[in-house]
Parts: structure tokens; sequence; C-alpha cells
């Protein structure tokens, strides 16, 4: 009797102590990409204690979810990016009665994120976004004049132009499939082309500019634009919108702009998904169901300053991020948006071959 007991006792404890190692969720998001207290906030909401590791590039993500057993249970892969993956397999399906909060999203971004996700069966929009540039006001007026409008890819595109910026600091993403499709947009080419010779010739450009680029990255130029240590990136509109407030809080007289250039800019959609092997898949639902509570989403807005695609959310967004054509483009600027292709296995080949290329020099 007493030893039935105590085996009783023994299989108690050893089961709330999986349950306790089990009541986690792995997630792996962009950088600098969430609010302070979102992640405190779930916790104390669910008693699922969050593990949130950070990723600046498509193509890292993209690796880890086409070699499996990444141990993550939501990932935020970008829209086309997602695609691929889906068909590779890399994603389970939504269990759509697991999140309520969908009722919350918007029709048409959703619909919009359908192009690459039939019936939004795999993902829902995180945030969303437009590749831009951001500027140092200063620099450029010291280097250009101060008449100069910066309104066009003409900045890091003209080689006249921007070569006269190369001692402030000349920065892009290292992110191919935007990079590339907005260098073709600006020689006239179709920015979603995937001729291999349009391609060809979007990187012979980077490549006359390449002597006045400083680096390739996609997140050290927050805190570079904000310092003041570099003058120009062409980067995503709320990671230069953060630069410009850190640049506001601290002082130091760094005023920074963004732009989406005149001849139009990349539109995407970021994703959260869930891998197919996701070792803590209920707790994901969960996860990706508190994101889209309007109130977390609003929240996540205004501390990163990326548009979301929750209209629940938008009355709670501060009115300075909804009137903003940086972050909400106006509707002409809306009509030169293009979104991404989703390349083949070829073309990606070809693409991350002339990436090397232009980065390199070889
Ligand atoms: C956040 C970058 C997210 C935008 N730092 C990239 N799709």
């Amino acid at each position: 009797m007493k030893r039935t007991i105590l085996l009783a006792t023994a299989a108690t404890v050893a089961a709330s102590a999986v349950a306790a190692q089990d009541n986690i969720v792995n997630v792996y998001n962009w950088s600098d990409y969430i609010a302070e207290d979102t992640i405190e906030k779930f916790e104390a909401a669910t008693g699922i204690k969050v593990t949130y590791d950070v990723f600046d590039s498509n193509e890292v993500l993209e690796a880890k979810m086409l070699t499996g057993s990444s141990g993550y249970d939501v990932v935020v892969p970008t829209s086309d990016f997602l695609q691929r993956q889906v068909a590779a397999g890399a994603y389970q399906p939504l269990d759509k009665s697991k999140l309520p909060n969908l009722a919350n999203m918007d029709t048409d971004l959703m619909a919009g994120a359908a192009v690459y996700d039939a019936d939004n069966e795999y993902a829902t929009i995180y945030m969303w976004g437009t590749t831009g540039i951001g500027y140092n006001y200063g620099e450029i007026a010291a280097r250009l004049g101060d008449d100069y409008e910066v309104n066009s890819w003409d900045l890091v595109f003209n080689p006249e132009i921007v070569s006269k910026l190369a001692d402030c600091g000349v920065t892009m993403l290292d992110a191919p499939t935007e990079i590339l499709p907005a260098a073709m947009n600006y020689l006239g080419l179709d920015p979603r082309s995937m001729d291999k010779a349009d391609l060809e010739a979007g990187a012979a450009l980077l490549e006359i500019v390449r002597p006045y680029i400083r680096y390739f990255h996609s997140s050290q130029y927050i805190n570079d634009l904000a310092n003041g240590d570099i003058c120009v990136s062409v980067g995503w509109s709320g990671d230069v919108f953060q630069a410009l407030y850190r640049a506001e809080e601290v002082e130091n007289g760094v005023e920074i702009g963004y732009v989406i250039p005149d001849e139009g800019a990349l539109q995407w959609f970021d994703m959260m998904a869930i891998p197919v092997d996701a070792p803590h898949a209920d707790n994901a639902h969960t996860f990706i169901n508190f994101i889209m509570d309007a109130q977390i989403t609003a929240d996540i807005t205004n501390y990163v300053w990326y548009a979301n695609g929750n209209a629940a959310s938008m009355p709670m967004v501060d009115p300075d991020i909804t009137s903003d054509p940086g972050i909400f483009p106006t509707e002409a600027a809306s009509a030169k948006l293009w979104s991404s292709q989703v390349y083949d296995a070829r073309t990606d080949r070809t693409v991350s071959r002339l990436w090397t290329k232009v980065k390199t020099g070889q």
C-alpha cells in the first residue's frame, strides 16, 4: 500500500516536472522587432516561458527551416520566403480554432499576404513595411547642398551622387532579394524580373557603386545612423524610425529621415508561422494568438515603428505613426510599391552568386 502511494507520488512529481519543462515556447524573430514588455506580458498571462532568439536575414532563417529540427515553435519569414519554405514542407497549417484573434486582422492586408500563402493557411501577418532610404539631413546638406531633396534612389545608385557621400558612410542591407530588385527598378527594369540578364544588370550597377558602400549589414545600421557614424542606409522603414528616435532621445543633434523614393520601393509582409516539427505547437498557437491581440500589436507598432496587419489595433496606434507616410505610405506612394517575386531554385542560385560577387568584388 505504502509503496503504491510512493510510486504514485513519484509519478505525479515526474509528470509535473515534464509539464513544467514543456511549458515553453521557442520564438525566432527579427532583431529590433518587438516591444520591451511583450514577452513579459505573454509569460504573465499564460505561464508559458519564452525563449527568444533573433536573426536579421531571411537566408539565415531559411537555412534553419530547410534543415529542420531547429527547435523553434514560432518563426517570422517574409512572405516570399514563406511561400518557398511552405512548398518545401517546412511548416504546419495553422489550427485556426486556436486563433480567435484572427478576427482582428485586416482582411485586405491578409488577402495581400494570401498571394504567397493561399487562404492564409500557414501564417498570419506580424508586421509589414518597405525597403527605402534612411539618411542624415545634416550630412546630406553638407555634401549635396541645403536644397537637395532626398526623394530618389539617385542617392545610392547614381555614382556621381553616392561618391560624394562615401566619406560619411553609406550602407545597404545584406538582403540580395531586396537590393538587387531596387537596382533593377532604378535602371527601368521590372524589379520582379527573374530574367538572368536583368539580374546581372542590377548587379553590374551595384558593382559600380560598390566602392562607395561602407558595409552590407541588416541590423547594425540602426545604431550607426542614430550615432551619426553613417549617413545613408538602404534599410527597413521601422528600423530607420528607431534610429531617428534613438537620436532624438539622446539629443545628439543627429536628424534622420526615411523616404520611400519616387521610383518606388519594395513592400513586404513578415509572417508568423509554425515549423512542421515545432516541439510546442500548442504553445506556438497561444503565442501567435496573443500577438494578434489588438493592444499587444498596437504596443509593438508603437515601439518598433512598423505597420501591422491588425485592423483592431489601429485605434491604439500612435497617430504620429498612422499619419507618417514613411510607415503608412500615401496612396500615390503605394501605387509605386512592388512586392517580392518568389525565386525558383535556378534564379535563387543566380542571385546568391551575383550577390557574393557584389559584396566581395569577385
Ligand atoms: C526588423 C527588421 C524586420 C524587417 N529589424 C525585415 N523584413
